[in-house]
């Protein structure tokens, strides 16, 4: 027995690890044949953590027989445009949902200084030579002609077209999104026009993020596109199995959100059918229940929908139909929410959305890239706006409200969509896009993008540290 014991030790020993008397004790209550196993095992976590001393803790914690701390894991839905979907028809609606847009987004910039010298459009229009005033609106036209960019802005009162001389402040028109909020201070020039002397976008204050008590952990992870050929199922599978590990990291996560695609759906894009596993939503959809049913229950899972998954593609997206999936909604420990949606995990206020915008704003923007979609984040919280752009590609629906104003300034924002992954401190406010759990698919070679597949995004949501871990072979 102490032989065997002491060859065993010799594995952990000549690697450099010293033993704790006390873990000592414990490994001699080991049955033999199981105890070379586990010390290989709690080395190669230990290394990995690059600490060399294996204590009586480690193998409590390794062996399942010391209670885990008390991880809080409170949560509660803030925002779900689920119940909230009025599916408001034609133009009217479109009315009403840049009226609403306007009227948040004004309230957002009243508490700024500035706001107070904010004048309606259609009375700055007859402001004296000279005089400065602020207005406000909604971007409806953008043209650079040589060396000055013309912006006309909107409001319910009328319409201005400014003009911007300035060679910095061409910069920050350069950047601004048809249809988005702005505030502009202008002066009247002498031929009547009105020249631009700074441009203000709603933005974010500085923000001190709600932190959760306890050191509980959230995995954040989007874009799985199951029913797809190009699915990882190794690597997902390895993720899951690793959740119920006696890993110390796994061991304190409490929450998972989905952030959309989560199937591959079908006629997304032309001959898809090609690339497809199952033919059939209810079929991908089985499959997905049958992959997340392996996660521990003691998991809260968040499920938000992408542009792949059934409901209905217009922003805000309702919760995926239970038509499709009775057992997804079934699960006590699964949410099945709409995108975007707001949850708090610990008071940790969590905004998750799919991204669907970024790519137009990709598309128009200089100094944006797919390869930094953080960045393109960063601008999102700066338009307060999740997805500014109508009559591009992220369709949106003609809702009464817009629901894709950002009004409250999250803790974290999640999104996916774009299958990079990327990190980024943007004035306190976290951000995580999460990547994918799908392989290059050869559309994506054809464009030369190079997705982040298999890699799981971790945050501890009491000091908001982010961990990757990569589940990829290489
Ligand atoms: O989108 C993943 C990423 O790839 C996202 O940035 C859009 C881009 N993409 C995907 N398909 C197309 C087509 N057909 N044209 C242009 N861009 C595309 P996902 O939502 O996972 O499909
Ligand atoms: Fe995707
Ligand atoms: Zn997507």
């Amino acid at each position: 027995m102490i032989k065997d014991l002491n060859a065993a030790l010799d594995f952990a020993l000549n690697r450099g690890f010293q033993i704790h008397p006390d873990a000592l004790k414990i490994l001699e209550q080991i049955d033999v044949k199981e105890l070379e196993g586990i010390i290989r095992q709690v080395v190669r976590e230990k290394e990995k953590q690059r600490l060399y001393l294996i204590s009586q803790e480690d193998l409590e914690v390794f062996l399942g027989i010391k209670e885990d701390e008390e991880l809080e894991d409170s949560h509660e839905i803030l925002f779900d445009p689920t119940m909230k979907i009025t599916f408001a028809e034609g133009i009217e609606g479109f009315n009403a949902l840049f009226s609403s847009r306007y009227a948040k987004l004004k309230k957002i910039m009243s508490n700024r200084p500035e706001a107070k010298m904010l004048k309606p459009i259609s009375s700055s229009i007859s402001i004296k030579l000279k005089e400065e005033v602020y207005v406000c609106g909604l971007v409806s036209d953008r043209r650079t002609d040589r060396n000055i960019t013309k912006i006309t802005l909107d409001d319910p009162s009328g319409s201005i077209e400014t003009i911007v001389i300035d060679e910095d402040l061409q910069k920050v028109a350069s950047a601004l999104l048809m249809d988005q909020f702005v505030m502009e201070k202008i002066v009247a020039s002498k031929n009547g026009g009105f020249i631009v002397k700074d441009i203000i976008l709603p933005d974010i204050p500085d923000h001190v993020a709600n932190r959760s008590k306890t050191e509980t952990y959230a995995l954040f992870v989007s874009d799985l596109h199951i029913g797809s050929k190009f699915f990882m199922e190794k690597e997902f599978s390895d993720l899951i199995l690793w959740l119920s590990s006696p890993d110390p990291v796994a061991r304190k996560i409490r929450f998972m959100v989905i952030g959309g695609d989560v199937v591959d759906g079908i006629g997304i894009y032309p001959n898809q059918d090609k690339e497809l596993v199952a033919l059939d939503i209810g079929e991908q959809l089985r499959l997905v229940f049958e992959v997340l049913d392996r996660i521990p229950k003691h998991i809260k899972v968040f499920i938000s929908p992408g542009n792949h998954d059934p409901g209905r593609r217009a922003l805000p997206q309702p919760a995926m139909p239970a038509k499709y999936n009775p057992n997804l909604w079934g699960r006590k420990n699964f949410f099945m929410i709409g995108n975007p949606a707001m949850i708090s995990l610990n008071s940790v206020k969590v905004l998750i959305f799919h991204g669907q915008s970024v790519d137009d704003i990709v598309k128009t923007t200089p100094g944006l890239s797919y390869d930094k979609p953080s960045k393109v984040m960063q601008y999102l919280l700066k338009a307060r706006h999740l997805s500014p752009i109508y009559g591009s590609q992220t369709p949106l629906a003609p809702e009464l409200e817009d629901f894709m104003v950002i009004e409250e300034v999250p803790d974290i924002f999640h999104a996916g969509h774009v299958h990079v992954a990327g990190f980024d401190l943007y004035k306190g406010v976290l951000i995580v896009n999460s990547g994918a759990w799908q392989s290059q698919t050869p559309f994506q070679v054809g464009i030369g993008i190079m997705p982040t597949s298999g890699l799981a995004v971790l945050v501890n949501l009491k000091t908001f540290k982010v961990y990757t871990k990569n589940f990829t072979s290489n």
